[in-house]
């Protein structure tokens, strides 16, 4: 295991200026380590082909970006590396964090990769490396490495030491209410099962599960950003359906909204995103993303959204039993605080038939 902020320190003093991330779990302590460090700076992306953007864009002008992301990531991150680094010959160290699979594991989202991702780097014209996570010097000149050369250097689990955020960066979140009590109370109004319910990828699945045991829930393991649009499908085939997502999940493919824009007037569609301000799932990542008014944005793509954020089971109650089976696009925003970690799905609820 490295020392983490020994590691961020080598890294500052070979020139590397800016971490662009969407967060992976493997990857914590060394973001913690770069927000709590003011010589580099943290940029937390949308999804992985923006950071990836984002880190072509720097290096076009004299900066010295690092990339990294999840193995998920990297199919996310295709177009650029093909289309943009390799024939414009733009280099910088990508990591990857190479997430593995064991038979039986409810994270199917990562049982393909686990085996593929070597495979997955070379289609894309680029050698991997696998980091040394014993020895620091190696480590970075890897990722020197990876800074001159197409090569995409893959992160093993455990590869760093624990760091915590310093007080400044931790978020308080206690005026809110947890998103379990939104969850317990969807689960008691909407028992008859007519409604799909769609879980993103990362805690508001999971949570669903535990808090939800009486409704027709599909957890979507992975395919981060594609919870509306599977939702809008679902809803264009007859379905009535509410999709419960993350505000890191809803931003990662936010062009679904201006397509499902497009169908209000046909689908019996809810998006209610439960705002918990971080990337709970992969460590708490503050998702930076104050700046972002949800209920403008969806507004201005079309979709009918409830017209100020809710904060209390009461105000949330009323909204949700005023949703009746008309046609329409709906969305709700909830700012939330987080849960304890509840267990995630097991296999047999993860894989359902979802044709049925
Ligand atoms: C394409 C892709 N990139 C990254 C991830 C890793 N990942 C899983 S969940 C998650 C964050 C989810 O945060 P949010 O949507 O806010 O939900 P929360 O966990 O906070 O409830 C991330 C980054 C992933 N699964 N897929």
């Amino acid at each position: 295991m490295l020392d983490t902020n020994n590691f961020v320190e080598e890294l500052i003093s070979n020139g590397y200026t800016h971490l662009c991330v969407v967060p992976c779990s493997f990857a914590k302590n060394l973001i913690n380590s770069v927000i709590n460090n003011t010589n580099i700076e943290y940029v937390p992306a949308a999804s992985e082909a923006v950071a990836c953007s984002i880190a072509a864009g720097l290096k076009m002008s004299g900066k010295s970006p690092i990339v990294i992301v999840q193995s998920s990531g990297l199919t996310n991150m295709g177009s650029c590396i093909t289309s943009l680094l390799k024939p414009y010959g733009i280099t910088f160290p990508m990591m990857v964090s190479w997430r593995t699979y064991k038979e039986g594991d409810s994270e199917i989202q990562h049982q393909h990769l686990a085996t593929e991702l070597p495979r997955l780097v070379h289609a894309y014209g680029y050698e991997h490396c696998i980091l040394d996570n014993t020895n620091i010097d190696t480590a970075i000149s890897q990722l020197n490495n990876c800074n001159d050369t197409n090569t995409i250097c893959l992160l093993p689990k455990d590869s760093f030491s624990k760091i915590e955020l310093k007080e400044e960066h931790k978020l308080d979140l206690s005026s809110f209410i947890p998103r379990s009590e939104y969850l317990k109370r969807l689960n008691s109004i909407n028992k008859d099962k007519n409604t799909l319910f769609i879980g993103t990828t990362g805690n508001t699945a999971r949570e669903m599960y535990s808090f939800m045991p009486d409704t027709n829930n599909f957890y979507m393991a992975g395919n981060m950003g594609g919870a509306l649009s599977l939702g809008l499908g679902a809803s264009m085939g007859g379905k009535r359906v509410i999709v419960c997502g993350g505000d890191a999940e809803f931003v990662m493919h936010m062009g679904g909204l201006t397509t499902a824009g497009r169908y209000r007037d046909d689908i019996n569609l809810t998006y209610i995103l439960f705002d918990n301000e971080c990337n709970k799932s992969t460590g708490g990542q503050n998702t930076y993303q104050k700046h972002l008014n949800y209920i403008n944005i969806v507004k201005n793509s079309g979709i009918l959204a409830h017209n100020t954020p809710i904060e209390n089971i009461d105000d949330f109650t009323k909204v949700i039993n005023n949703l009746s089976d008309k046609i329409g696009l709906n969305f709700l925003y909830i700012k939330c605080s987080t849960d304890v970690e509840t267990p995630r799905p097991p296999i047999e609820t993860v894989r359902v038939n979802i044709f049925k």
